[in-house]
């Protein structure tokens, strides 16, 4: 388990997805996510209806920046105008583009903030903290605004899985490395979140 998912790895794509002018390359965007996907899987068969949603995604973001129209698709300030300037995105319900981008995209994107706030419970936890609390309360802060019940149920049967802070630790093995990495996966978030707000696309169906 503990070499198939290095925090480092993550935390050096999440930062490769930077540019100097602070945007965000989806290329590596989505292959933080590829990481993340992969210790997902090595925790067990729990998660993968999870870790299959994520899979999807970066699936459909990947068929766009390998296809012909790939140029817009570098970074996520170049999707999001490219999108928006030819009516490629759903905006107030499903119709014609139930799969843009932007809506994709915009999934991840919310599942970045419960990372953010998991980790940072995880980085201030003590030895009798429980990783499925923490885990669940990032989850009701973040996430689970934008699930409906039937999906709030499923992951709350997943957090019941959860291996404890130990093993959490011990896969990671990275306590110092965690409080380098909050801060450089809040910068991209943050970023993606002005951006997005900024257009109006936080609500994106
Ligand atoms: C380490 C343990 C992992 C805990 C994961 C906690 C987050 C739970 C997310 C539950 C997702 C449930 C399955 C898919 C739901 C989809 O309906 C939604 C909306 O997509 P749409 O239907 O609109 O196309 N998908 C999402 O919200 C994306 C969820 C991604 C979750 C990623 C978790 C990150 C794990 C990192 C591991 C350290």
């Amino acid at each position: 388990m503990a070499d198939t998912f290095s925090l480092q790895r993550v935390l050096e794509t999440f930062r490769s997805s930077l540019s100097e002018k602070k945007e965000v390359y989806i290329k590596y965007y989505i292959a933080g996510w590829q990481e993340l996907v992969a210790f997902m899987n090595s925790l067990g068969n729990v998660f993968s209806f999870i870790s299959k949603d994520v899979v999807s995604k970066i699936q459909i973001l990947e068929n766009f920046l390998s296809g012909e129209n790939g140029s817009h698709y570098v970074t996520i300030q170049s999707m999001v105008k490219y999108e928006l300037e030819n009516e490629l995105v759903d905006l107030t319900k499903r119709g014609s583009h139930p799969e843009s981008g932007c809506r994709t995209l915009l999934r991840l994107h919310r599942a970045l903030r419960w990372l953010e706030l998991f980790l940072e419970r995880l980085r201030t936890s003590t030895e009798d903290s429980k990783t499925s609390v923490m885990c669940s309360d990032a989850y009701n802060e973040s996430l689970a605004q934008h699930h409906p019940w039937l999906i709030r149920k499923a992951v709350g049967v997943a957090f019941c899985a959860i291996p404890g802070r130990d093993t959490f630790f011990d896969v990671m093995h990275v306590v110092a490395l965690l409080g380098e990495s909050l801060p450089l996966i809040a910068e991209v978030y943050q970023i993606t979140e002005d951006l997005y707000a900024k257009n109006n696309l936080l609500e994106l169906p």
